[in-house]
């Protein structure tokens, strides 16, 4: 596998890791479309939502899961969202299953 969280997955390229279980490891969007911009990202490599079969879908549920309980770990269970881009089209850059999870709107300063 050379697909770049394949080797975040694997610890041999460097992320600011959050959380990581046999399953998911969640780290910082390098480059944050919002206050908080979590990666959720399986440890098994599946390219896409497109890679995913009755075998497999399960992991979808925990990423699902995993978003909620980061939604309360940060107090943000007022308002996220949850993304997964699926091919090229939809703006898919890293083939490896991933959810962005973004929220913390409600903390950025009010401009006047
Ligand atoms: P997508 O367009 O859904 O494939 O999103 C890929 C996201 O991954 C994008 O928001 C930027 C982020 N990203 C790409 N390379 C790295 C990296 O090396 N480290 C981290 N932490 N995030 C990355």
């Amino acid at each position: 596998m050379t697909c770049i969280f394949w080797h975040i997955v694997a610890h041999e390229l460097p992320a600011e890791i959050l959380c990581e279980d046999n399953d998911l490891v969640i780290f910082k969007d390098i480059n944050p479309a919002a206050p908080i911009h979590f990666l959720i990202v399986p440890k098994k490599h599946i390219d896409s939502i497109n890679g995913l079969d009755e075998k497999n879908a399960g992991i979808v549920s925990k990423m699902v899961l995993a978003a909620k309980r980061m939604a309360e770990q940060h107090g943000v269970q007022s308002g996220y969202r949850l993304m997964i881009n699926t091919g090229r089209e939809a703006g898919q850059v890293v083939y490896h299953l991933h959810m962005h999870f973004m929220g913390g709107w409600g903390r950025k300063p009010v401009i006047r």
